[in-house]
């Protein structure tokens, strides 16, 4: 499975460190949505889904997590660490998240805003759908 990573800018000196995303120049879709997901307990996992349309960029910008990645014919674990890594989960791969370490946050750019009918949360439909569409 192909994923795709990015490493953004950052400026760092005695004052910290900044890090900055541009929506079409450094990822590959225009930012219609952002949001963040932090308290997860470790024993948790999340998503368990997969999109229609919908791209986004996953950041762990605090701590760790990792993402499971799913494209219907191959599965794959990464690690997310660090705030200027960024993993793309592309429409069509059904995802969970877990492992995150206590203050854990991951934030999420979306390439579209929140729209519940985007998402396939049932992983039989999900393979009927990949199994569909690569017809
Ligand atoms: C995804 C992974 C990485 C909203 O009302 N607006 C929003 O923009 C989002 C993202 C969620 N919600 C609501 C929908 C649910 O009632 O927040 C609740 C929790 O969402 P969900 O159970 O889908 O959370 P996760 O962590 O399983 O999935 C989220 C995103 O929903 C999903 O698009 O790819 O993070």
């Amino acid at each position: 499975m192909e994923n795709r990573y990015f490493s953004f800018n950052n400026r760092q000196d005695a004052a910290g460190k900044l890090i900055f995303i541009e929506g079409e120049q450094d990822i590959p879709f225009a930012i219609a949505r952002v949001y963040y997901i932090c308290d997860v307990p470790g024993d948790v996992r999340r998503g368990f889904h997969a999109h229609k349309t919908l791209r986004q960029v996953l950041i762990c910008a605090q701590g760790s997590c990792r993402i499971l990645l799913d494209n219907g014919r191959e599965r794959e674990t990464v690690k997310l660490e660090g705030p200027t890594r960024g993993l793309l989960v592309d429409a069509g791969v059904w995802h969970e998240m877990y492992d995150f370490t206590p203050g854990a946050v991951l934030l999420v750019l979306a390439s579209e805003h929140y729209d519940e009918s985007d998402y396939i949360r049932d992983y039989d439909v999900f393979k009927a759908y990949r199994k569909e569409n690569e017809k």
